[in-house]
């Protein structure tokens, strides 16, 4: 009798223990600042994030920046004063936390930092971050390129000597962008074929569609039969450029080869009907390993400083075999 009970003890222990500790996983709150919706990719890890924090059982506070730093202090200084257990956010540009961030440790609140890089004057000031390596695919868009040049025979469409690059850049500021522009040009001095190429123009398009056009159109305007190469720090630029590179009577991918980072389903589209020629992949899903960090840190954890996810390079004669597996 004294043993039946003891085991119904312990079995109601367990019991409870277990309900308290699927509370404590619905009770965590997080507060979330996202940079805004300027890119397919953007979209992708916003609704991965969504999905990952139901899967984990948050209460997410989800704040949309609208593409301005200034509001994504204010979401966070939001969630400081509702006591969140944890901040997590995409910085817009890589400076300029210091201030919010030490209001955050201040208040004993862990900081997860996601998707893009930040620079500030203590590391302490956030836990971790985990995210993208804008440097590596800077340096996959141009050894991608100088292979394909090499490959293909590419000459200079104005018969000079050089093959002409333009350059549709990132949010200026952003590490997505200083990183993929550092990466490329390091790649470019490490080459054996630096002496090929000259980069004509370059220009910020601020990773949407309608700012990657309106720059291509002006580029094409100063320089339209000498532009060989398009290099745009995402996918969406590119997109957009290619609707300026047709309306001006040039073909996307023959004319200018396209190269572009992400890999969203619209940049696999234009591969398959063969108006850009490979991107770079950059992975907007990172929710999983978000929450997964985001609990550790909670639960006194140690976690790695920084992590990268991890990418590949696609290229227009693989596009359509790929695509049905593409989740973003
Ligand atoms: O490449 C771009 C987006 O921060 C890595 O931001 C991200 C970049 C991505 O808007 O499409």
């Amino acid at each position: 009798m004294k043993l039946v009970k003891t085991l119904v003890a312990a079995s109601i222990a367990a019991v409870l223990a277990a309900s308290v500790s699927t509370a404590m996983a619905k009770d965590l709150t997080i507060g979330f600042s996202q940079i805004g919706a300027e890119s397919e990719w953007r979209t992708a890890n916003t609704n991965d994030v969504k999905a990952a924090a139901q899967r984990h059982n948050i209460n997410l506070k989800f704040s949309d920046a609208q593409q301005k730093q200034e509001n994504q202090i204010k979401a966070i200084r939001t969630f400081i004063a509702q006591k969140v257990d944890l901040i997590g956010f995409v910085p817009i540009v890589a400076t300029g936390w210091d201030n919010i961030l030490r209001e955050a440790k201040r208040a004993k609140i862990p900081v997860l930092i996601m998707d893009r890089d930040l620079s500030v004057s203590d590391d302490s000031l956030y836990v971790a971050k985990i995210g993208t390596d804008s440097y590596t695919e800077g340096k996959k868009v141009f050894n991608w390129l100088d292979n394909y040049v090499e490959k293909n025979n590419l000459k200079p469409r104005d018969g000079g000597d050089k093959l002409n690059i333009v350059i549709l850049e990132g949010t200026v500021g952003s590490s997505a962008a200083t990183g993929r522009a550092h990466g490329f040009d390091d790649a470019l001095k490490a080459s054996e074929h630096k002496d090929r190429y000259n980069i004509l123009a370059s220009q910020t398009g601020d990773f949407t569609r309608q700012k990657g056009q309106e720059v291509m159109e002006s580029f094409i305007k100063s320089y339209r039969d000498k532009i060989d190469i398009l290099f745009a720090h995402n996918d969406d630029m590119a997109l957009g450029a290619i609707q300026s590179i047709e309306a001006a009577g040039l073909k996307p991918a023959k004319d200018i080869v396209i190269v572009s980072v992400d890999g969203v389903k619209g940049i696999f589209q234009a591969m398959i009907d063969g108006k850009a020629n490979a991107t770079v992949e950059c992975n907007p899903l990172q929710g999983e390993l978000f929450f997964e960090t985001a609990k550790k840190i909670l639960k006194g954890e140690k976690v790695p400083k920084s992590v990268f996810v991890e990418e590949g390079v696609f290229t227009s004669d693989k596009a359509a075999e790929v695509f049905p597996t593409r989740k973003y």
